[in-house]
């Protein structure tokens, strides 16, 4: 838990999220700005600054967090027709929140991705 972090302080409580979904390790809840008709991202509830740094530092908590993706997407009922799961990774990406999510958006065509 970092103090600064907000993804932490959702894992804590202290802020609140729309949860979906959570394990002993990880906590999925729906992004409060959605692009897309279905939008939740699923975190790790240890800080961990991208998936990178996740996937050196825990690859187990790594699969868990993929995991977790795929039993959401199929509460959802997004396997059917599909959908996407993606990291930013740093500033150049996108990543706006550095305690390392996934998006999973679904719910409309997506189309091809773009850079
Ligand atoms: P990014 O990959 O770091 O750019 O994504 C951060 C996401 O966190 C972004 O889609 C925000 O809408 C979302 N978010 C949120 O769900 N709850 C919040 O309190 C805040 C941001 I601040």
């Amino acid at each position: 838990m970092t103090n600064d972090c907000l993804f932490c302080r959702i894992v804590a409580g202290e802020i609140p999220a729309t949860v979906v979904h959570e394990t002993d390790r990880t906590l999925a809840f729906r992004d409060i700005g959605p692009k897309a008709p279905v939008h939740i991202l699923v975190i790790p509830k240890a800080h961990h600054r991208d998936v990178a740094e996740l996937a050196t530092a825990d690859p187990a908590l790594a699969a868990e967090v993929l995991r977790t993706c795929a039993v959401v997407a199929e509460a959802e009922g997004l396997p059917e027709r599909g959908y996407r799961v993606l990291f930013n990774v740093g500033e150049h990406g996108g990543q706006e929140v550095f305690h390392v999510h996934a998006h999973i958006l679904g719910g409309r065509p997506l189309g091809p991705m773009v850079a």
